[in-house]
């Protein structure tokens, strides 16, 4: 099974009972569902359930192309947008913390490109809106030892890696935007990373934190030698997906 399928987690204590995930997958089976419109409702309405679905069942749903909802954890809290903080740290000469509002008044760059999922699913076109990682970077001056970058989450679990030459380039992003509006609260706001050719799992969700390290420390799903630490769509991870 593929390894970012959510397990059941202590998280609420509400395990999906079977009978409900086998009456889905009947549903599937049986053409019920169908149409881009329900496939999104029925993909909302699961996206808790499928969040603790122990099975992977819901992933034999007909869902279609639209996002799947994932945290290793639990639940995460919300941020509000006013208390939202972005830690900058580790080998640079100018440790920087920015707000939200600091982050919404740099220049913003737009990017439409497909997102995908080492499972296998797949968004075409989604629209991104957020700040270079290349131009933080260059406004806290990684000093010469610097070479990778270490992400956390306010999640407090997950964590991901780039080299500085992928965070430099011009389709890596600090995300305020998602799907045309503010990165929602189940997909990682009110920040999230997007890296747009590389996997679903380097795009942390609810970023809080950038600390440039002096080598790649693999992140959550690489340290557990699931993923790759380099993520490129079609070139890793033994799959053959087109690039994005
Ligand atoms: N903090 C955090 N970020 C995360 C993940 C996660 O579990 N926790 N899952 C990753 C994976 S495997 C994918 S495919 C995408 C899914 O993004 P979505 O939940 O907005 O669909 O988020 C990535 N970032
Ligand atoms: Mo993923």
């Amino acid at each position: 099974m593929a390894a970012d399928t959510p397990s059941v987690d202590a998280g609420d204590g509400t395990p999906v009972g079977r009978r409900i995930l086998l009456g889905l997958a009947g549903l599937g089976v049986a053409g019920v569902v169908g149409g881009r419109a329900v496939q999104e409702r029925l993909a909302t309405w699961l996206a808790p359930i499928e969040s603790r679905d122990p099975t992977g069942l819901t992933s034999l749903l007909p869902l279609g192309n639209t996002f799947r909802f994932y945290s290793v954890t639990g639940g995460v809290k919300h941020k509000r947008a006013a208390d939202y903080r972005l830690d900058v740290t580790g080998l640079i000469a100018r440790p920087a913390t920015y707000t939200l509002a600091q982050l919404a008044a740099m220049p913003q760059t737009s990017l439409v490109r497909d997102f995908q999922c080492v499972t296998g699913w797949r968004v075409p076109e989604v629209h991104w809106k957020g700040v270079r990682l290349a131009d933080i970077l260059d406004k806290v001056e990684p000093i010469a030892k610097a070479t990778a970058i270490r992400f956390r989450s306010f999640d407090g679990e997950y964590t991901e890696s780039l080299t500085l030459a992928q965070a430099r380039r011009d389709d890596v992003i600090v995300a305020l935007e998602m799907l045309g509006k503010k990165v929602t609260h189940d997909h990682g706001g009110p920040v999230r990373l997007y890296v747009a050719p590389m996997y679903g799992y380097k795009s942390i969700k609810w970023l809080s934190g950038i600390e440039l390290t002096a080598e790649v420390i693999p992140g959550y799903w690489e340290d557990t030698g699931d993923y790759d630490v380099d993520g490129w769509i079609g070139e890793s991870n033994g799959r053959e997906d087109e690039p994005a």
